[in-house]
């Protein structure tokens, strides 16, 4: 089981906007300057793996035990390029990446449901899709570098570049638009890759695919030095999202982390489209979403997928002993605080490497606390796979 902290918020503004519904405009989430990244409209389907499918590695192989990561080409290794990332030519778990792209439309549900205890709001994900780049199953367990990474038997690892993240911004019409991006984190997921993720297509499925985020309000802690001050209740210390990872999911079974930044326009829900006129939000090129907006959001992780995710928060709202989770009402109903995935037919995705098969679903939970008027709130986020009808 694994166990770690979570840096913070992921897509909570919104809701404070989204309910308050007064106009006067909302401070950007600490606005920091994002590494540069182009909006794509259209997809060019252009891989950074320039090898068609041939091998990307041409040295010998040395005999003996592989360890990946280690520079060297061993045993049944396809690569070795001294590294444990993808979108490189060499994949994480020392295989060829394929030239082609898997591709996912998210449609179906796909979207967030951000709940604080008096409402539920949906934001829905349109016009957007995720291109990955994939490695290859190996037959073995592949032991790396790090103790800490391990392949099992028949593990995909992907990696999605930041430019094959195309995520439309998210519109509350009347409101807000919320512009969101994948932002690279080199040390961890590799140079230029915004999300990376592991597929378990062997027959002992994957690790670790249930996902438990809580977030306590009040934490016993005078002096504030595990969790943050509380700058809506002075005095109160709050407890950092932890996140906890267990369960065995079966074969198909598949994880993400990705880094998006999310950043919040207050253009009345126009998003750049419609009549001018163009507001100082967009930029100087007079476009949403775009690198030369003014307002871009610190990145934060998002954790999903395919099996459980789950959330919940305690000492709700600064008040000692209550909590929001799956027996407690947000907006009048039952909170929707655990959300279920579902698996990637894995025969169907090694037929046609080029598509995410109709039907997948990644699930993630996470938690928010002190937006402003609503205060803490839950977020459940589901990414499904739906290529459109012919
Ligand atoms: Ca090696
Ligand atoms: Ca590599
Ligand atoms: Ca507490
Ligand atoms: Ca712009």
């Amino acid at each position: 089981m694994m166990r770690r902290i979570l840096g913070g918020l992921v897509l909570t503004l919104v809701l404070f906007v989204a309910a308050c519904g007064d106009t006067e405009p909302m401070p950007p989430a600490t606005p920091t300057p994002v590494p540069t990244e182009s909006r794509t409209p259209t997809i060019t389907p252009t891989p950074t793996n320039t090898i068609p499918g041939g091998p990307c590695d041409t040295r010998t192989p040395a005999a003996g035990s592989a360890v990946c990561g280690n520079g060297t080409k061993e045993g049944d290794e396809e690569c070795d390029d001294g590294d444990l990332f993808g979108g490189d030519r060499c994949a994480a778990n020392c295989t060829c990446e394929r030239p082609d792209k898997a591709r996912c439309e998210l449609g179906g549900n796909s979207g967030s449901l951000v709940q604080g205890s008096l409402l539920a709001v949906r934001l829905m994900f349109e016009n957007s899709r995720v291109l990955a780049t994939s490695g290859s199953p190996r037959e073995g367990t592949v032991v790396t570098t790090d103790p800490e990474i391990t392949f099992a038997p028949g593990d995909i690892p992907q990696v999605v570049k930041v430019e094959d993240l195309q995520i439309d911004p998210l519109v509350l019409p009347g409101l807000l638009c919320v512009c969101v991006r994948g932002v690279p984190i080199p040390e961890e997921f590799g140079e230029g890759n915004a999300l990376t993720s592991i597929v378990g297509c062997g027959p002992g499925g994957l690790a670790d695919t249930d996902i438990f985020s809580e977030q306590d309000h009040i934490i016993e802690d005078p002096s504030c030095t595990t969790g943050k001050p509380d700058t809506m209740h002075p005095g109160v210390c709050n407890g950092l999202p932890q996140v906890t990872f267990s369960g065995q999911g079966p074969r198909g079974s598949s994880r993400i982390s990705a880094n998006l930044s999310l950043s919040i326009l207050m253009d009345g829900g126009r998003c750049g489209q419609g009549e001018p006129p163009v507001l100082p939000i967009y930029g100087p090129d007079n476009i949403a979403c775009t690198d030369d907006d003014p307002i871009q959001a610190a990145p934060n992780r998002l954790e999903a997928t395919t099996g459980t995710a789950e959330a919940a928060i305690f000492d709700l709202n600064n008040t000692p002993g209550s909590k929001m989770d799956k027996n407690t009402r947000c907006g009048g109903n039952l909170c929707v605080t655990t959300i279920s995935g579902n698996l990637i037919d894995c025969d169907a995705l090694e037929g046609n490497s080029t598509v995410v098969p109709n039907g997948t679903k990644w699930v993630g939970a996470s938690t928010s606390l002190d937006l402003q008027t609503i205060g803490d709130v839950v977020l459940t986020s589901t990414f499904e796979c739906q290529l459109p009808q012919q």
